[in-house]
Formats: C-alpha cells, structure tokens, sequence
C-alpha cells in the first residue's frame, strides 16, 4: 500500500477514535453501542427524507452484526484525488459525510452527528454494498482500515447501499444488539419519516416488525392515545418557516398527566428545550385569546392549567441544531422558540375557531384544573399574608377612586414630566409614578437591570398583581396602565424598555388590554385666537396646507407642557389619543431589546441601521 499524507491522516483519525470512543458515541456501555446502529440508520433516513429512499431494512445477524440496507441512490463510488473512492472517503474519513452531501444540512444524524467513519473504526469488521450504475461494488474494512479495494462483484439494475458492521469487543463492554431497543427507536424514526417502510428482523430470535406510517405524527399520537378518552381529534400542522420545519400534533385527553415528546431533526429531546417552551407559550396564548373572543368573563389559563391531559409531539428540522443539558439532548436554539410559539399560536388559534365545540371542551377542562390550582394556592397565601403588608411605593401618587376598573396608572419618565403629571391629573381615579429617565445603554445587561431593581420594584407592587407565573390579571389595581414618555428618541426608548418588561412579566396586562401608551403632542400650532395640538408630522402638514403660516411651537418633551396643556392634551379622557397596546407590539418591543442587548454588535449596528425608524417610533 503507498504512504501517502491522506494515508496518515486517516490512520490518526482512526487512533483518535479508538483511543476515546466516548468522545465520539458518548460511551461504550449499551448507548454507546447503539448508537453505532443510530448512526448507519440516519444516513438511509437521510435518503429517505431527501425524497429517494422509500424502504430500510434493518437485520440483527446470528454472528452478532447489525446490517442496514436501503433502496436509497447509494454512497457514491466515482475516484477522487490520489484513487480513492468516495466510497472509501466516506468510510474512513472523520466528518466526510457532509461534503458528498448537497443538502445545506443533515436533517437526522447522530446525537453527535460523527458520521459512518466513526462506526467503521469501532468495528471489528465492516462490508459495504452498493448497487447505482447498473453494477454492485462491494468494499470491507476491519477495525476502520480498508481490507479490499472498492471492486465489482455483480450487476444489478436496482440502487441503494448495504452496510453492514460488527462492533468491536475490544472497545465496547457488551456487544449484544437489543431488541426492544432497536424496535422503540425503528418505530419512532417511521413516525417521524412518514411514508418510509422500516423492517426489522432480528437472525438471532427470529423475530420480525415492520413499520410504516403514512400520516407521521399524526399516527403517532393517536398510538400514544390509545384507550385514553379523547376531547376531540387531534389538531395538527406542518409549516417551514425560514430554515425551519415545524410539525405538531396535539391532543387533550382525560388523563392526569401530559406527554409532550420533543424531538429536534429526529433527535428526541428527553430534556425538551426551547422549541417545547415556544410550544407551550403559543398554545396558552391561543386558548386564552379564542377565551377572551368568545367566552363570556373569561379567566385566562396559565401554562400550568393546560398540562393535565395534554399530550404532544413537536418536531422541528433546523440547519445547526445545539443541544445542551445533563444528557446533551435538550435543544437551545433560541430562533426556533419563537417561529414555534408563532406558528402554534396562529394554527392552533385558527383551529380552535373552526371546531368551537371541542374549544369550549378544552377550555372547560382546562378552567377546572385552574380553579383547583388556585384554590391550592389561595390556600397556601392565606398563610404566608399575615406576615407581609403590601407597601405602595413611595414616589406612587395613588388615586382615590376604589373601583379598579376605573382607576388609571400613569408611568411618567423623569421627575419633572412626573410632577407636572401629578398637579395636572384627576386625583380622583388617576395615579402617577414617576420613574427614573434616560435609561439609554443596554448593551448586554440584562433588562431587570437596565430598567433598576427599584423601578421595577415600584411598578410591580404599584400594579399590585404579581409578575412571572404568579401574575393575576384579576388582581390589577388599575384598569389601564398607561406609558407616558417623551415624544424623542429617548422616550421611544425608555417605552421599548417598558413595553419589553411587561411583555416578559406581566403578559395577560396586555393580552386582557390594560396596557396603553399614552400619545403627547408633538407640535402646538397658533393661528390668531386658536391653538392647535398635532400628534403627527403628517397631521401637522395636513393643518397647514388647510389654515395656512402660523405659529409652529414643537414639544421635546413633556416637561415643556405645563399642568394645563399636559392635562388637555394627554390625561384628559375627553381629549387625549391613547393606544392600546397589542402582544405585537409588545413582542416587536422584545425583539428589538433583544438585538439592542444582544452580544453581537454587528448585529446590533445593522438593526439599528434598518430600522431606525422604527426605534424612533415603536408605537406607531
Ligand atoms: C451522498 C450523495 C448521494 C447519496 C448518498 C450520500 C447516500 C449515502 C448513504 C448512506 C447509506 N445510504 C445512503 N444512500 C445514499 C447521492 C449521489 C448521487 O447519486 O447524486
């Protein structure tokens, strides 16, 4: 054999694996040896998910190897650099797998993705067949190194590739395929591959399985289901959105417990992560906002009310999945959280709004398991109170009024803008608190900090309703809480800051439309005897094509407007525009303070470049 640097390479790589076999299938126990089988199985899955594979058959030898065969194109054969096949590349060489492969990424793959080079190493003997261009080439190797050259042994008008391996019992503690495991994760891979026939056939006990869904996860839950009483078929979908792909079953049943199971480009994700956390916040999110359409005095649901009875698969393929966690399987890619939690949202909304019926089953049950949460807690308060005395904040200037409905919360930027609030508002049912301004620099500290613990310690106890999971909209002690800032770039910002504050801790405030941002003036305009407040720069045009020159005086801020005009312009409820804010805005807010926090500058410099206008005016 020539000696060759490509030769060397290989024979290192080869070392490397066998010296630390865990690092490359995290172990040599039981895990470790499947995951050999994992690995070859992907690739046929690879194929059959790449839309050429339609049949995988899996056999459990008598000699103690496992084979794997598939009616995919087959590995390709054609020489590369120094006579190597690619064949042979892929079969010895570390990583090789992705370069052969024209996809942008590996949908399946091992925990580790670590390729077939890996499991050729562990190996004490490993055959390769592959059937493409009218012949069968055929290819053995023994503990990684190749034993033949690539040759022709026979002709064949099909194609697809047999691979077949020993696993080597000088590397691994016990080398004894088990069969229920092989089962278990076969029958998962044919849920979540729908159309795609995988057979089983174990020499060693005779047994035999074959598995085939035709309607994916669809089949799969109702499996999960069986002999559970169920509130209504199940809802599924199936979207890509970007780089992603999102598919989702759902089901309510009456048991007392839930089973969501979480699987990442065909990975199960036994620690669940991110893509289960944008699940669980669109679903609660949908059920809460047909409630809130359709129910009359509604309650909303928190996360916890809908986990009895719930069962769920969500299988989400994206381009570089990251996993994190005790066992490596929780996945932590923050971008899939929220493509899910939207996609979940608007179709399981959509849904819901189709078959009311079941909605109002599904919610019903859900509002039982509430009240009986609450009642626990309630329970559990009524113990914990007698120790604590709810103090206002101090800078608060309440309000008399005791009908919450009524009673509204100004949030005021800057001690001066504060106290022109306080002397200009109905001290009847309208409460200021003044906050600290000019909160400009949120480069990477997170926003508790940039907005001050005491800030939003003063808005937490003066809204009185909790915040996080334990946040009670019936608990509010205001029936609109109102954000006014400067009508400049800091108020813009300072409100983002805010709007980002209460979309992650006190959500329901906006969902149940108790949040609002109040819309100073921009411009005072005299003409003569009359005075003109303009709200826009469209409006202000607008005026002045219609009366003509006049006096333009133009507000920074609100500390330029006295009691009065603050009062007619912006407090008072006859005169003043007040928006409500929507989860959108607020989640617009989020994703603009994400990026403005976030680590990568460039990032930051090219969002801020773009949407300029936008972070100018946020609200409108
Ligand atoms: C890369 C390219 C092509 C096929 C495969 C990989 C392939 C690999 C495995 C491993 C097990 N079964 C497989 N089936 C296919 C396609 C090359 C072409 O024909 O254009």
């Amino acid at each position: 054999m020539e000696y060759s640097a490509e030769h060397i390479e290989v024979l290192s790589d080869l070392e490397a694996v066998r010296k630390r076999p865990g690092m490359y299938i995290g172990g040599i126990g039981i895990r470790g040896l499947h995951h050999l089988l994992w690995e070859v199985v992907d690739n046929s899955i690879d194929e059959a998910l790449a839309g050429f594979c339609s049949k995988i058959k899996v056999i459990l030898h008598d000699d103690g190897s496992a084979s794997v065969e598939d009616n995919g194109r087959g590995i390709p054969t054609e020489m590369h650099s120094l006579g190597k096949s690619a064949l042979e590349i892929v079969m010895t060489k570390l990583h090789a797998g992705g370069k052969f492969s024209k996809k942008a990424y590996r949908v399946s793959g091992g925990l580790h993705g670590v390729g077939v080079s890996v499991v050729n190493a562990l190996s004490e003997w490993m055959e390769v067949y592959v059937k493409r261009d009218g012949k069968i080439y055929f290819q053995r190797f023994e503990r990684g190194i190749s034993k033949t050259s690539l040759e022709i042994v026979g002709e064949s008008g099909e194609t697809g590739t047999i691979v077949r391996f020993k696993p080597d019992e000088e590397i691994f503690e016990t080398t004894e395929f088990r069969y229920d495991i092989v089962a278990h994760r076969l029958k998962e891979l044919a849920y979540l591959t729908k159309g795609v026939t995988i057979e089983l056939i174990d020499e060693r006990k005779n047994k035999r399985e074959v598995f085939h869904s035709e309607r994916g996860i669809m089949d799969y839950i109702k499996s999960l289901n069986r002999g559970k009483q169920k509130f209504h078929d199940p809802i599924y979908f199936h979207e890509r959105v970007d780089d992603n792909e999102i598919e989702v079953a759902v089901q309510f049943t009456n048991s007392d417990h839930e089973v969501v199971l979480a699987y990442a480009n065909n990975i199960h994700n036994d620690e669940g992560g991110t893509h289960v956390v944008g699940f669980r916040a669109g679903l609660t999110r949908a059920l809460n906002e047909y409630g809130r359409k359709f129910i009359k005095k509604y309650t909303p649901l928190s996360g916890l009310d809908i986990r009895e009875g719930l069962t769920a698969i969500i299988s989400v393929k994206l381009p570089e999945p990251q996993f994190e966690g005790q066992t490596k399987t929780k996945l932590s890619n923050s971008e899939i959280r929220k493509a899910v939690e939207s996609v979940v949202y608007r179709r399981v909304l959509e849904w819901l709004e189709e078959n009311p019926d079941s909605a109002n089953r599904i919610i019903e049950k859900c509002q039982t398991t509430r009240k009986a949460r609450e009642a626990a807690k309630k329970a559990r308060e009524l113990v914990k109170r007698k120790s604590e005395v709810a103090t206002l904040p101090g800078k608060l200037a309440d309000c008399s009024s005791r009908d919450s409905s009524e009673r509204e919360l100004f949030i005021v930027e800057g001690e001066s803008a504060g106290g022109s609030a306080k002397q200009a508002r109905d001290r009847r049912f309208q409460a200021i608190l003044p906050i600290r301004g000019k909160i400009i620099n949120v480069e990477k500290a997170g926003l508790m900090k940039v907005l001050r613990n005491e800030e939003v310690k003063a808005i937490i106890s003066a809204v009185g309703a909790g915040m996080g999971k334990e946040f009670d909209v019936n608990r509010i002690r205001y029936g609109k809480v109102i954000i006014m800032t400067d009508a400049d770039v800091d108020g813009a910002h300072i409100r983002t800051l805010l709007l980002t504050f209460f979309y992650r801790y006190m959500k329901p405030l906006i969902e149940y439309g108790h949040l609002y941002i109040a819309q100073p003036p921009l411009y005072r305009v005299r003409k003569g005897k009359k005075t003109y407040y303009v709200y826009s720069d469209a409006e202000l045009e607008d005026l002045l094509s219609r009366i003509g020159n006049a006096e333009v005086q133009r507000y920074k801020g609100l500390g330029e407007m006295n009691p009065e005009q603050l009062w007619e312009t912006t407090m008072n409820p006859q005169n003043r525009i007040l928006m409500k804010v929507t989860v959108e805005d607020a989640s617009m807010a989020e994703e603009l303070i994400t990026i403005l926090m976030g680590e990568d500058v460039e990032d930051r410099r090219n969002f801020i470049m773009e949407h300029s206008a936008e972070v100018k005016n946020l609200d409108v």
